[in-house]
């Protein structure tokens, strides 16, 4: 069973998004095994995104990220990075294939509705940027 850290961005938490949005998962066979609410401050996107700093959008991205509640879990299945993925979309949501989440609710390729680890190095360190061991239900 692979884990992987999702991210419901403020633009879809604003939007009334996140239960459609865990309810995608869930009927894709994804367990939930740990979820947060929260803020993200500028140092805890500093080091979620940090092989962003220093390019062109990641002010824009940090501000965004910034802007509002964002609610963040660990999901759980068989190859669930690569899942996750392929149901959140491309990055822009011009390109994203119908009946992905970014096709369905995100607004451009900055403010995409959802983020998700990709790779299983991405998801061990993301997973515990947000999470303990002891909040992870596993
Ligand atoms: P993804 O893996 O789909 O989340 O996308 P990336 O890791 O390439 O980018 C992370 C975030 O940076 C995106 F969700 C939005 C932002 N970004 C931009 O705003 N402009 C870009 O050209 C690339 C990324």
């Amino acid at each position: 069973m692979e884990k992987t850290l999702v991210l419901v961005k403020p633009d879809a938490f604003k939007g009334r998004h996140t239960g459609d949005i865990i309810k995608i998962y869930e009927d894709a066979g994804l367990r939930l095994l740990a979820v947060r609410m929260m803020k993200m401050t500028k140092e805890v996107a500093a080091k979620h995104y940090e092989e962003h700093i220093g390019r062109p959008y990641y002010a824009e991205l940090e501000s965004f990220m910034t802007s509002g509640p964002i609610v963040a879990m660990v999901l759980a299945g068989d190859n669930a990075i690569a899942k996750v993925r392929e149901i959140n979309g491309k990055t822009d949501p011009k390109e994203a294939a119908e009946g992905t989440i970014r096709k369905l609710y995100a607004a451009s390729k900055g403010e995409n509705a959802v983020h998700a680890s990709d790779s299983p190095e991405s998801a061990a360190r993301e997973i515990h940027i947000f999470f303990n061991e002891s909040e992870i239900f596993d």
